[in-house]
Order: structure tokens, then sequence, then C-alpha cells
């Protein structure tokens, strides 16, 4: 990719097979607070994309991290919408600038829907592990879905600064409670709040380098190394590393050793101890990712044809974010370009409405900041600029067609009525309301009874209501009234069911802006009910779900 801004990513080198092989696209997943923004700030920082990372960490008066632009983001210190981010990254002693596209995601569930987008989008999973917490739920969910779709995770058991459980007891863990046998390359050296350096593992488990980090003030800046043989190693650490020589000896000997093959078909995981707020064990992540992770690769269409990375351009609309940009209010449509070169300016075709589409104005962002992009290519994330048309899920070609399956919607559990607290808002709030849907950050449902002034929200948590009711303010100058409906579950219906299902109590019927029919339940017990009496109905239940 070309970007006009200085030092962000280098010029094309030799045709399109090169870009591909240089490019890495990944997500950073995990449960809530395991520090996924924090890592990326310091992969970021390690690329030299800045100099300087969030330098107080600590939730209260810490600067927020890169990939934290929103508002609601940094007041609360957590992510609620991913972020993509992208970078040059020249490992050591190579003459190749490898591509890396980042995305940070949120870790909360109530924002796993626009988390499960992007895992449709990259090619492989940085998988987050507090070292003192474990495996938690939220990344045990996250895990399966890179499961479901094939996605190689590469494991990062971090804040090992501070205090937490054994090494190979948080390994035990994962192939228990997951299935996946983790490989670690690298060991740490001294207990999880002594974190010293990595023991680097070579082949049968035996210790080839000691990398000693030195921290710096706050974890600011990148941790100095040194590079130490492993007799140097010993009588420098003693017990700390003769302990890390031994449990690599030990993982050795029940076959926890990288085996590429099994790392790609999802059956092992590389791990890293890392220090995400100190930086320590981050370069190593860098070198990991350019060595073992994918380059982009084909995918199949809605048909099961394969689309190549060498065949006519093509791309997945991903994400779609408006409102970061104060200024210009504009609205992103992400994509993840599939396969060709993109040239912006280019006309492509939306596959969803047949339309011919202009590309030209299309970005490459890093966090809250963007620069143009003159071209790209598979694997990269680009921002269209108001492509009012894209949604998730869709699919922009040219020459030979081709449509990629869609990104299914999560079924709803939470249901709330909005309007706006005067009257006289009512344009912008309408305004607001689209804008919001389009974006997918809630479901948009509507019936007569309501009107259209008082829309029904649906969302997988709830969230999703505060970030509607924060960005309504922020961005649309709109207050709100919100009012929690006591609905926990819906079904898609049709036209013939409409009337029976009215006269029912404990439901009610709803068009989404999709134009998908949906009834929703009180309980469960309502809607075993109705199925009972009423057979005929047509009550299917939304095939994607959070769990
Ligand atoms: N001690 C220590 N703290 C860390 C480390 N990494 C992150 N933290 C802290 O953990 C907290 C959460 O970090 P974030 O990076 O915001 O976590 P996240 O996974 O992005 O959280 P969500 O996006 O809300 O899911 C912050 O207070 C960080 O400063 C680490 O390596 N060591
Ligand atoms: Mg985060």
């Amino acid at each position: 990719m070309t970007a006009s801004t200085e030092g962000v990513v280098t010029p094309a080198p030799r045709g399109l097979p090169a870009e591909v092989a240089r490019r890495r696209t990944f997500a950073v997943i995990s449960h809530p607070d395991a520090g996924k923004s924090t890592l990326t700030e310091a992969l970021a920082l390690h690329a030299r994309m800045i100099s300087e990372a969030g330098a107080i960490h600590g939730k209260a008066g810490r600067k927020s991290t890169v990939s934290d632009w929103m508002e609601m983001e940094k007041a609360r210190g957590i992510s609620v919408s991913s972020t993509a981010l992208q970078f040059n990254y020249r490992t050591a002693g190579s003459d190749i600038d490898n591509v890396i596209n980042l995305v940070d995601t949120p870790g909360h569930s109530d924002f796993s829907e626009d988390t499960y987008r992007v895992l449709t989008a990259v090619d492989a999973a940085v998988m987050l592990i507090d070292a003192a917490k474990g495996l938690e739920p939220q990344t045990l969910k996250l895990f399966q879905v890179c499961r479901h779709r094939g996605i190689p995770v590469i494991t990062v058991i971090n804040k090992w600064d501070r205090p937490g459980r054994a090494p190979l007891e948080l390994l035990d863990e994962i192939s228990e409670r997951i299935g996946l046998t983790p490989t670690p390359l690298f060991l740490p050296v001294g207990i999880a709040g002594d974190f010293r350096g990595l023991l680097r593992r070579g082949p049968e488990g035996a210790a080839v380098e000691y990398i000693h980090f030195t921290r710096t003030a706050g974890g600011a800046t990148i941790a100095p190394e040194e590079s130490i043989d492993p007799e140097s190693a010993e009588a420098r650490e003693g017990e700390a590393w003769t302990t890390a020589a031994e449990e690599s000896e030990l993982l050795s000997a029940t076959g926890q050793d990288h085996d590429q093959e099994m790392f790609l078909a999802g059956q092992t995981s590389p791990v890293i101890y890392a220090s995400a707020m100190l930086n320590f064990g981050v370069r190593q992540l860098l070198e990991t990712l350019v060595a073992l992770a994918p380059a982009p690769g084909s995918r199949a269409d809605i048909g099961g044809t394969p689309r190549d990375t060498t065949d006519p351009f093509s791309a997945v609309v991903f994400k779609v974010q408006a409102g970061m940009d104060a200024a210009h209010r504009d609205r992103l449509a992400f994509m993840r370009i599939v396969s060709g070169e993109f040239e912006r300016g280019m006309v492509v075709t939306h596959a969803q409405t047949g339309r011919p589409f202009a590309t030209k104005y299309a970005l490459t962002v890093f966090g809250r900041e963007r620069s143009t992009v003159d071209t790209a290519y598979p694997g990269d994330v680009v921002g269209l600029v108001n492509a009012t048309a894209l949604a998730p899920g869709h699919t922009l070609f040219v020459d030979k067609k081709v449509e990629f399956p869609p990104i299914p919607s999560f079924a709803p559990e939470h249901f709330a009525a909005l309007r706006a607290q005067s009257a006289g808002k009512y344009k912008q709030f309408r305004k607001a309301i689209d804008q919001l849907d389009s974006e997918g950050v809630v479901q948009v449902l509507r019936n007569d009874a309501r009107g259209d002034a008082s829309p029904v929200l649906a969302a997988v948590g709830p969230m999703q209501f505060e970030v509607v009711t924060a960005r309504m303010l922020a961005e649309f100058n709109v207050e709100t009234h919100m009012e929690h409906l006591p609905y926990t579950l819906a079904r898609r219906t049709d036209a013939e069911s409409m009337a029976e299902l009215d006269r029912q109590r404990g439901v009610e019927v709803f068009t989404r802006s999709d134009g998908v029919l949906l009834a929703l339940f009180s309980d469960k017990w309502r809607l075993q009910y109705i199925e009972k009496e009423h057979p005929e109905l047509t009550l299917q239940p939304l095939v994607a779900t959070a769990d």
C-alpha cells in the first residue's frame, strides 16, 4: 500500500504476489481488560508509528491508547468499537518491510458482534490471556469463533510484570479447556511479577537465547533488550533461568513444540509471555507474526468457489463507522481487500445492488488519524469515505463477479424504545438513528403502533444502548429518553403470522430496517406456549448468537 503520509507505509516492491507475501492481517482478541489496546499501542511503538505509549498506565490517570479514541472509550478506559491500524515492520536482518494490518477489538461481550465481524476479515488472531486470571469467558467464546472460522491463533500471556499464575499451569488450562495445544516459542525468566526476560526455545526445547529486558519509565518507550547466551544466562539469573530451561524441556517431552502445519490447522497455538505495559515480549510477537502468521490467501465466495489473491480486485466490507472526525462527520466503510490490486479512483461494483461505486476517497487509518491510500493489496484494510450504500458483509469487485458470504447478525436479547427528549429535535434524531443503524451499532425496529418517533433498539448487550445515547448527544446534539422493554427474545416471522401474533399477550411484532419481520417475546415460556398453541405460525430462531 502506498500512503501519502510520509513514513506510514513504503512503496510497492515487485508485483502482486510479493505484496501479498509481505502482508499480515490479524485481530487482537480477549476478555475485557486483558490489555488488547495496550498491546496494540506497544506494537505501534515497536513499529515506530508512535514515539511514546500512553505514558501513565493504569486506567484512571492513563492517557488513552491510540486505538481508544471515542469519548466513551477515553472516559472509561474500555474499547467499545474495533479500530484498525496499519504500519510497516521490518524484522531484524531482513530487507523487506512487512505491512501489518491490525484490528484492536472491544472485549466486552455487549460489543461482540463488532468483534465477530472483524474476525470475518482477518487471517489470524492474537489471543490475550491475563497471567493472573487465566482463560476468561469471553476469551473462550472468541476462541470458539476462531476455531469455527479456521483462524490460526497466537497466544500472548500478558501482564507478566504482575503477580500471576505459574507458566505451565496457564498452558494446561488452555489445553484442557479449549483443546488447543499451546506451544511456547518463549518462556518467561522470572515468575509472574518478577519478569526479567524471555528464554527462546529451540529445537526439542533447548534454550537457545536469553533476552533480557530493561524497564523504561512507565513503559512509555521500547524496553532495551540484551541477547545473552544460555551459559551466561544461568550465571546471571540462577534459578529463574534453570527453572525456565527445565520447563522448556518438559514441554518438549509432552510434544509442545511449534509445528507450522498444526498451527495453521488450528490445532496448536504458539505462545509468548509478555508485558504489553512494559513493552516486554512485544518485538518477539511482531517477529512471530511475520514469521508464522499466514499471508492473505484465497477466500471462498457464497457458492464455495475460491477467489484467489491474484484474481481481479474484490473486497469485503466488515465495519462501518461514522463520527470519527468531529469536523467532518463522515462515514467510513472499512473493507478488507481479498484479491487484486486496489487503486484509488477505481470504479468497482457493489455486489448487493449491482451498482457501480467510485472509490474516490480511500483512506488508511491509524486510530483516529487517516491518510489517503493510492494503492492497496490483499490483506489491507481500507476505509471508503461516505459509501452510504455499504454495510457490513457487503462485497465489492471488478471484472469477475463475486459475492462473499454475508455476515450473520446476532440475535438481540435487549430491547429499548428510544425517543428524542424534545420533539423539535426529531429531524436530527431520525438522522442519527439511520446513521447508527447503518453502522450496525444496534438494530432498529419499527411498527405502526409505536410510530417513527419512537423506534425500538435491539441489542446483544445493554452497553450498546449507552453507546447510542452517548453518540446521539456527542455527534448529533440530541438528548434522548430510553425506555427498556420487557422482551428478551426475538424470532423471525412472516406477514401471514402477524395477525395472530398481534392478538397474543407478551408479544410484539416489528419490521427491522432490513425488512425482516421480528416477533419479540417476553420470555421463552411465552414463546413455547405460543408455538404449541399455534404450530402454523412462522417463528424461526435467528441464526447467530453471542454465545
Ligand atoms: N501491569 C500491567 N497492566 C497492563 C498490561 N497490559 C495492560 N495493562 C492494564 O490493563 C488495563 C486494561 O488494558 P487495556 O489495554 O485497555 O485492555 P483491553 O483488553 O483493550 O480492554 P477492552 O478493550 O475494554 O476489552 C489498563 O489499565 C492497562 O494499563 C500489562 O502488561 N501489565
Ligand atoms: Mg481495548
